[in-house]
């Protein structure tokens, strides 16, 4: 066995350098394929029935996707006119979300349900605080002080989410080419779930 010793280093060493010679072509043609696959912006619409909704929000389950950056755009649930603007939220596990308080009168916003349970207590008008959304999930959001005063973040575990505009529509920026599992959710409703593919054209969901 020990006089075979540097034959078989020789015959690792030209086996590896062999699959190095294959592996860069092959390597950069992955490279080349997943690059075009990339950057499709995903669009779709939300109806109930035939109207528009426009506090849905979307995600793709996408369990291999890259890490969130460190510092990257956060969320704002401003209190305003005695009201939580916008009335719905969606953010990625691990964002910030700000609650500037630019009413004229005090709040105090807390979520005791499902979700992230926190209390922020009354602040000053013109302050604002903080929430981490660190699991995933749906957190209800109320003010202690004003009962007609809610709001909802829903949090996911993937990059590529949207939220609906005013007329029901949504973009889901970026997304890899490929088949999803798709979720959607409005207030009041059940969550719908799906199949969707990149190359499949817009997803048209619906509430019946
Ligand atoms: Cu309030």
């Amino acid at each position: 066995m020990k006089a075979n010793a540097p034959l078989i280093g020789a015959l690792i060493l030209a086996v590896s350098s062999a699959m190095q010679c294959i592996a860069a072509p092959a390597r950069a043609a992955l490279r080349a394929r997943v690059q075009q696959q990339s950057e499709a912006d995903l669009h779709g619409t939300a109806r109930v029935r035939d109207r528009a909704v426009p506090d849905a929000v979307v995600w793709l389950d996408a369990p291999n996707a890259p890490a969130a950056r460190a510092g990257g755009p956060r969320a704002v649930l401003d209190q305003r006119n005695l009201a939580f603007v916008p009335h719905v939220v969606i953010v990625r596990v691990g964002s910030t979300v700000d609650f500037p308080n630019n009413d004229r009168v005090f709040h105090n916003v807390f979520s005791y349900r499902d979700g992230k349970r926190f209390d922020l207590g009354t602040y000053p008008v013109g302050t604002e605080r903080q929430v981490v959304f660190d699991q995933p999930g749906l957190s209800r959001i109320f003010c202690n002080i004003h009962p007609g005063m809610a709001a909802y973040v829903m949090t996911v575990d993937t990059p590529y989410f949207a939220h609906a505009d005013e007329n029901g529509a949504f973009t889901i920026r970026e997304a890899p080419g490929g088949s999803y599992t798709y979720h959607a959710w409005r207030p009041g409703a059940a969550e719908l779930s799906g199949t969707w593919a990149s190359d499949w054209g817009p997803l048209s969901l619906v509430w019946k």
